[in-house]
């Protein structure tokens, strides 16, 4: 057993999108001063670090990962005091903040890239990515992951920008030196205002080689990563996870591995895109293949451990909410989330609450493309629909994979908005919030909400779930994803029926305990050994076993 571990690996982080947490103001916008009068919940929701979505100022075209200055607080989300303000409580609650970091790109109103367009002679010029046109077109044929081209054709100087997200969002020039020493330095700014640690938006792309049509992984990434380490997390008590979309576990290994110093953890994307068609996008819809999640997660688990770290997520501002993407949003939509929280929360890693995931908040469908907000959806409607899809078609894909999903306002009560806000919400509440909010679930002793209290609680006390070997049962039915986790002689075993059916489990151990089940009438009665178990829908429960 290791004496002293990082704190983040027995912590559970949870993530809040800003703009939909809370609002203070009546503005209809959630804001830093909302969090802050939330943080009496969260600690009691047993969490101890907050991912803050970017709160930097930014003209919004991708809802703040369009930064235009990162030391400075956009007003609807409050002031610099207000996020010092925001700091110091949380630190007097045992939550630290983690700061989101957008370095592959800013806001083209950043003034790096309003100096850097006005002549190819500027001192910033090279602070972003330029090319000359080709044949009168573009550089290349490499495309933005928002739609379309990902260069941008610029008058003035007669060439042409990077920009892999959108136009609003010139790519930064890693290979200038002076300006990885200001991005140093502007992380520094938030090192000593007392920050937890950062998340880095996809760090996998900032070693770009783009009239090399290299995009992630590129070249000299881990050498950026271990320069950034030396020069402002070395010998710092700070998390740091990386978006790396593209990383599998041997590009895992090197972002966090305990001797790489680079980085903490990674968020990488393998079990999120499984439900897409094999190298098409995440609109084009697939079933849920339960084979294939199984022998991802197995992987991630077997293959990571000792030499790497795994985050571990279902939802993040990005993604649909996972109660309606793999759970069951009708019938089963308690028991389901519930499953789906054991399964993830037990195996190893650190583990992401996603703002409302811990009451099973759901989908918002949407009818008429005028009901979405995202860059990203809008652009692909407008790709699609010229590209001859149906209308019908388009709206189903927006509402299986669209990032508004995740961003509709925190359902705090039955009252008007959900207790959001006494103004106008920017994005419309779910109206199921109604039934789906914090203050029913808190009143509800076997509510999903308390079955992620516990197993905060379940990770924070027991070392078996940040040390203990993953081994996974093979011989059993599709549906059925079991387990075991293993401390020396501390044995659990895990058992999820990931299926609105009944699937049967053969129990081959002696039971000793419960630890948890999403069932609140399981009991030891019916677990003797070596007997056939039926496992009712979405049924998952963990037991200590005779090791
Ligand atoms: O996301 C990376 C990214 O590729 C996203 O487009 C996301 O993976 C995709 O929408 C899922 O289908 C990061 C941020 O999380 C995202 O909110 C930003 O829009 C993006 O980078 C640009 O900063
Ligand atoms: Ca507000």
């Amino acid at each position: 057993m290791e004496k002293t571990q990082p704190w983040w690996k027995t912590a559970v982080v949870y993530q809040i999108y800003p703009r939909s947490f809370q609002d203070s103001n009546g503005d209809g916008i959630g804001d830093i001063p909302g969090i802050i009068s939330r943080l009496d919940y969260l600690q009691f929701l047993g969490i101890q670090a907050i991912w803050l979505c970017p709160v930097y100022q930014s003209p919004n075209t991708d809802n703040g990962y369009d930064i235009s200055n990162y030391e400075a607080v956009l007003s609807d989300f409050g002031t610099m005091k207000d996020m010092e303000e925001l700091i110091r409580l949380a630190q007097q609650k045992g939550i630290r903040i983690i700061m989101d970091l957008v370095l592959n790109h800013t806001s083209n109103q950043h003034h790096w890239f309003v100096e850097a367009q006005k002549s190819k002679e500027n001192p910033y010029r090279d602070y972003y990515v330029w090319a000359d046109p080709t044949n009168n077109h573009a550089p290349n044929q490499l495309g933005s992951i928002f739609g379309g081209s990902a260069w941008k054709y610029d008058q003035t100087t007669n060439q042409y920008y990077l920009h892999l997200f959108s136009e609003q969002q010139p790519d930064l020039n890693w290979e200038n030196q002076e300006m990885r020493t200001k991005i140093y330095q502007m992380i520094n700014f938030w090192i000593q205002k007392g920050v937890g640690g950062f998340r880095l938006d996809v760090i996998d792309l900032i070693g770009k080689k783009p009239l090399k049509m290299i995009t992630g992984n590129g070249p000299k990434l881990h050498d950026y990563l271990k320069e950034m380490n030396r020069s402002v997390f070395a010998e710092k008590d700070l998390m740091t996870v990386g978006e790396a979309g593209s990383a599998t576990v041997e590009d895992a290994k090197k972002y966090s591995g305990p001797d790489r110093n680079e980085l903490s953890m990674v968020f990488q994307f393998e079990h999120l895109a499984i439900d897409q068609q094999v190298d098409k996008e995440k609109w084009d819809l697939a079933p849920l293949n339960l084979e294939k999640l199984k022998q991802v997660f197995v992987k991630w688990q077997v293959e990571l451990a000792g030499s790497g770290w795994n985050s571990l997520f279902w939802n993040n501002h990005d993604q649909p909410r996972i109660v309606s993407r793999w759970g069951n949003d009708k019938q089963y939509r308690v028991v389901s989330a519930k499953m789906l929280a054991i399964l993830l929360h037990m195996m190893q890693g650190t583990p992401y609450i996603y703002q409302g995931e811990e009451i099973g908040m759901t989908n918002r469908p949407i009818t008429d493309i005028s009901e979405a907000d995202d860059i990203e959806t809008i652009n692909m409607y407008q790709q699609r629909l010229n590209e001859g899809y149906s209308k019908q078609a388009i709206l189903a894909s927006i509402n299986a994979k669209g990032r508004d999903n995740a961003r509709t306002p925190m359902q705090w009560n039955d009252e008007l908005n959900a207790g959001f806000t006494t103004g106008k919400p920017w994005l419309a509440v779910n109206q199921n919030y109604q039934v789906i909010n914090i203050a029913a679930e808190l009143a509800n002793e076997n509510s999903i909400f308390y079955t992620y209290q516990k197993l905060i609680k379940l990770r924070k006390s027991n070392p078996i779930l940040s040390q203990g070997n993953f081994k996974p049962i093979e011989d059993t039915k599709t549906e059925v994803f079991a387990y075991y986790r293993q401390l020396e002689n501390t044995k659990w075993l895990v058992v999820c029926n990931f299926s609105d059916q009944i699937n049967e489990f053969n129990l081959t151990d002696e039971v000793e305990k419960v630890i948890i089940s999403d069932y609140s009438d399981l009991s030891l009665a019916g677990m003797g050994k070596n007997i056939s178990l039926q496992l009712r829908p979405y049924e998952a429960f963990v037991v200590a076993v005779k090791a």
